[in-house]
Formats: C-alpha cells, sequence, structure tokens
C-alpha cells in the first residue's frame, strides 16, 4: 500500500472533488481517494502495483493540473 499526495490548486468545490474521485477510483488498485478542498490536496491510496504515472494521468482526465 502506498499513499501519495499532490497539490492541485484548482479544486474549488464538491464538484471538483466528485470529478477527481470518480476518476481515480476507477483506475485497478486505488483504494481510497480524499480531496482536502481546503488544502487543495488530493491524496490517494493505492496498492504497490499502480504506476505513478496512472494517477497523475487520472486527475489530468479529471482536467485538473498537479503543481510541482
Ligand atoms: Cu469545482
Amino acid at each position: 500500500m502506498v499513499e501519495r499526495t499532490y497539490s492541485v490548486p484548482d479544486v474549488s468545490c464538491e464538484h471538483c472533488v466528485s470529478s477527481i474521485t470518480n476518476e481515480l477510483t476507477r483506475i485497478n488498485g486505488v483504494e481510497k481517494v480524499d480531496v482536502d478542498l481546503e488544502r487543495k490536496l488530493v491524496t490517494v491510496a493505492s496498492s504497490d502495483e499502480v504506476p505513478e504515472q496512472k494517477i497523475r494521468e487520472g486527475i489530468d482526465e479529471a482536467g485538473f493540473d498537479i503543481a510541482e
């Protein structure tokens, strides 16, 4: 199990939260997605086999950019 946190500055409402959550939970091996609206952080818990790239793509797919 691995937990990764991303800074996603454009999350602004519950709509954004569900877009990201829906997109990421579709990825095989993703177990938990937590979006902190106030701090603009997306935390993803997944099995070790999920490539990081997949998660980044999911966030992109939902229409959001990750701040590096
Ligand atoms: Cu929104």
